[in-house]
């Protein structure tokens, strides 16, 4: 496979520097503890939980925290903190890939135009909308450039309001050939980016929409959206990844097959698997999510005097129930299955924990495996979500 271009970390401030010296340990251990009283099977039960281990060899950007402005802002989740109980990433710490611009227009007088090829263009604006919208329930989403280097804080989850893509499109009469959706927010910057290129559209066929349950989004977890997750509309696309799920969206308009590729499209290319950098928005495979999994957090235990650990993870993306999950401590080692793994829905994310006894110290470089015929896991496979602990201790 090809290499996948890296999301890079703006610099930080001092302050922003600061900020994260205060926020490591005791606090983060605290909630830590608290969650895992609430966690069903723990096999660890009686023990004593001793701490994370940290992964190694991968970027030290600060977690949970805002850094850098407008297109280079960003925030990484914190993915040690998922738990059964916590499945929903509070919308403080889901993950920002691209910040607000400073010219953002007021939420008030908002304005979505249809158009292209339709009978009747129209505008809606953005109360029409909002008094539309409806529980959709939890989905995912995962930058395409999410890896190592972003400590794989590119992800999170959130309980979805918002307008089904079916009845935007039914408010207008298409004309024929209008097969495909070119979708666009507004993306006008006051800064001029180091890592990005601005613009934000994407172009979809409007059954891949249609068949991906994709809406327009007025709320995250219970409140309107924030102005960095797109107020106040974006689109979600469940299961595509989240260069295709444009913020501030202004314009929805209805093109021919012959549409040519945008330029988001172009940039997010590689990361999305395409082959090569292909002109035409009818020549880019879907931007699906394969199938995936990763550790997010080894706890350390210490249970009848003896040193265990347990990796907790999480798998994600594809469309199919995976039966078998296997686990490798290193590419020496074999894969073994997963003790605890049990999927019943392909979005969210679904919670694994393995119980672990490293035969010696050593740094040992996790991958997951899934075995399921017919499951494409083509990041997984090239290694892209491997993940390393130094282990001292057994
Ligand atoms: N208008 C607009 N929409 C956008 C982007 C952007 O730069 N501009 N970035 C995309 C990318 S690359 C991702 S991963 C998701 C991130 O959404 P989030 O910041 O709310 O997590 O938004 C997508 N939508
Ligand atoms: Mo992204």
């Amino acid at each position: 496979m090809a290499k996948i271009p890296e999301e890079s970390t703006p610099n930080l401030s001092r302050r922003q520097l600061l900020q994260r010296a205060t926020i490591c340990g005791g606090a983060l251990l605290l909630g830590l503890n608290r969650q895992l009283v609430g966690l069903q099977r723990n096999p660890f039960l009686g023990g004593t939980f001793l701490g994370l281990v940290d992964f190694i060899g991968e970027a030290s950007a600060p977690l949970d925290t805002p850094i850098g402005a407008e297109l280079d802002e960003r925030l990484y989740t914190d993915l040690s903190q998922v738990s059964a109980s916590h499945r929903v990433t509070p919308t403080s710490r889901f993950y920002v890939r691209t910040g607000a611009s400073q010219l953002l227009p007021e939420v008030q007088g908002w304005r979505l135009h249809i158009g292209g090829l339709v009978e009747h263009p129209i505008t809606l604006d953005v109360d029409t909308l909002q008094r539309q919208a409806r529980p959709i329930g939890l989905h995912l989403m995962e930058c395409a450039g999410n890896n190592r280097l972003t400590r794989f804080g590119l992800l999170s989850v959130a309980n979805w309001e918002g307008v089904p893509f079916s009845e935007i499109a039914n408010r207008v009469k298409l004309k024929r050939g209008a097969v495909r959706v070119l979708v666009s927010g507004f993306d006008r910057y006051v800064m001029r980016s180091r890592t990005s290129i601005p613009g934000a559209s994407w172009i979809f066929t409007l059954d891949q929409l249609l068949n991906a349950g994709a809406f327009l989004a007025t709320k995250m977890n219970g409140a309107s959206l924030t102005k960095n997750h797109g107020a106040p509309l974006r689109l979600v696309v469940p299961g595509w990844y989240g260069c295709a799920c444009i913020k501030w969206v202004q314009q929805i308009a209805f093109v021919g097959n012959g549409a040519r590729a945008t330029s988001q499209m172009q940039e997010f290319s590689s990361r999305t698997l395409q082959d090569g950098i292909p002109q035409l928005a009818s020549e880019y495979e879907p931007a699906a999510i394969d199938q995936t999994a990763m550790p997010v957090r080894v706890e350390k235990w210490r249970v009848d005097e003896r040193i265990k650990y347990r990796v907790v993870g999480v798998l994600w993306g594809g469309s199919q129930i995976v039966k078998t999950l296997e686990i490798r401590f290193n590419p020496e080692e074999e894969f073994v299955v997963v003790d605890h793994f049990h999927q019943t829905t392909s979005d969210p994310w679904t919670l694994w924990s393995h119980d672990w006894m490293p035969v010696a110290p050593n740094v040992y470089e996790i991958r997951l495996k899934i075995t399921d015929p017919q499951v494409r896991a083509r990041k997984l496979d090239a290694g892209y979500y491997d993940r390393s602990v130094s282990i001292t201790d057994v």
